[in-house]
């Protein structure tokens, strides 16, 4: 059985119609000619590929599953696929894509009015404009519902004073889609606002000192008295619900993407250990090197089965639920995880530099594990689907 029928060990491939399998292959393709080769070098100086979002683009890659506005109009299995050869490259060229398409394009495609979409959509979609979304404020991650960030109504606009951390393509963004709260004379509701670069008072300022996702922007964003029209603010939306089902199509993305993570570090500790010798034989030939090598097949079997299951759903049934997006992410990633730091322990020292993929991997990962919704936070969720009480506060 060649190296490759091994990772593809229960022939998922045969599951993906010839439309998705062509569409991996050729991001497969630009992963290893053009991205593999630079990532290391954009990780180690904390930078971004700025030149490659024009190819990224010409690929179909941003808002890959709506339909018009120049987008591929793909199924969610191929966006999938999609972001799994993203992530098997970097963890941050994938979060590049999720957070375009599917926290900014979505929202504006799903909630926005006509000359919103006409206005954001085509130029996204091409790559000529990039976005950004703002839910987490430096005191409200796992609870967005307490966020601080008001808009209050002001003639024919609002003035949006508060702030935003950990803002994944803040500083080169376009477009923030930014979630406040408005009191418009009733209860306060929050409600999605297109919040433009160059708008004054708005600042996006770089978060400095990560030790992961480093080949990718991160943000804080912060407004003080910005003037945002009415026309910039999403009609079609109020409430949690509004970020929240943004976040279902991410997290159903990432949970995809992550086997491609896993499946670099999976086969880079295999390669490795066949060709490096201890004790006069390889290091691969060994018990307790083939245990760590078949558990990690394993997971990354169960991982794509999973999530192959969930994004098929979503194209047959168009939704799925939160729990099952939740169970899926709660698991792939935590497997992923777990997969880079033991395939990180088989290259030995070797294993703690940047010029070999699984210390990168393992360490983006611990920001997946983290964000849209930490692992604790999906762990609740799914427990609330199965108990029908509330672990979350209170
Ligand atoms: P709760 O009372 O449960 O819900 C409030 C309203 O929202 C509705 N809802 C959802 N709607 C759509 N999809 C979902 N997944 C939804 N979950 C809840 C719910 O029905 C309700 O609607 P309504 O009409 O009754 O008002 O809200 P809660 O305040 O108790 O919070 C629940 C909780 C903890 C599950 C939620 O707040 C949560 O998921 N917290 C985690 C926050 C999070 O994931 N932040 C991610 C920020 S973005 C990011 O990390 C980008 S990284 C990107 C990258 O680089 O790839
Ligand atoms: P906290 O909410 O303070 O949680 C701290 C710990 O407490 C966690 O382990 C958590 O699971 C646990 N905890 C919290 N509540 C409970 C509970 N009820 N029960 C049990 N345990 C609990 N956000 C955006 O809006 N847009 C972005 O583009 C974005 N990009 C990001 C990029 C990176 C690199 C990172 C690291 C984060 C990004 N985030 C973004 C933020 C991310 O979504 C949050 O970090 C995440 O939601 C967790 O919030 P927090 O960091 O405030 O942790």
């Amino acid at each position: 059985m060649s190296r490759a029928a091994i990772t593809d060990l229960y022939e998922i491939d045969a599951l993906l119609t010839d439309e998705e399998r062509a569409i991996r292959d050729t991001v497969a393709r630009f992963i290893d000619t053009k991205y593999l080769p630079i990532v290391g070098k954009h990780f180690r100086h904390n930078t971004f590929p700025d030149e490659l979002i024009p190819e990224l683009a010409e690929l179909g890659v941003f808002g890959a599953t709506l339909k018009g506005y120049g987008c591929a109009g793909l199924s969610n299995v191929a966006y999938g696929l999609i972001l799994q050869e993203l992530e098997r490259g970097d963890s941050g060229l994938r979060s590049f894509a999720s957070v375009q398409s599917s926290l900014c394009m979505f929202p504006i495609y799903a909630y926005g009015n006509d000359e919103q979409k006409e206005r954001f959509l085509p130029k996204m979609a091409a790559g000529k404009l990039i976005g950004c979304f703002g839910l987490t404020e430096p005191d409200y991650g796992s609870d967005p519902g307490g966020m601080v960030t008001r808009a209050r109504k002001d003639g024919d606009g609002y003035v949006l004073n508060g702030s935003k951390m950990w803002i994944t393509n803040g500083t080169i963004a376009d477009v923030a889609i930014v979630w406040a709260k408005v009191d418009d004379g009733g209860a306060e509701s929050i409600r999605g606002f297109l919040v433009e670069k160059g708008m004054p008072g708005f600042v996006a300022k770089e978060i400095e000192g990560k030790f992961s996702l480093r080949a990718s922007y991160t943000a804080e964003l912060s407004f003080s008295d910005v003037r945002v029209p009415a026309k910039n603010m999403l009609p079609g939306v109020q409430g949690l619900k509004g970020p929240l089902s943004c976040l279902n199509k991410a997290r159903m993305g990432i949970a995809f993407a992550v086997m491609g993570a896993a499946v670099a570090c999976f086969e880079g500790a295999r390669d490795y250990t066949l060709s490096r010798k201890s004790f006069g034989k390889p290091i691969a030939g060994y018990q307790l090197s083939q245990e760590k090598l078949a558990d990690m097949l394993q997971e990354i079997v169960k991982g794509q089965l999973l999530a192959l299951r969930l994004a098929r759903m979503a194209d047959e049934k168009g939704k799925v639920s939160p729990e099952q997006v939740s169970l899926c992410k709660r698991n792939n990633v935590k497997a992923a995880l777990e997969i880079a730091r033991s395939a990180r322990s088989m290259y030995g020292a070797n294993g703690v530099m940047d010029e070999y993929p699984p210390i990168r991997h393992m360490l983006n990962l611990e920001s997946v594990f983290t964000y849209e919704g930490t692992h604790e936070v999906h762990t609740l969720i799914v427990g609330k689907a199965i108990t029908g009480l509330n672990a979350f506060g209170g």
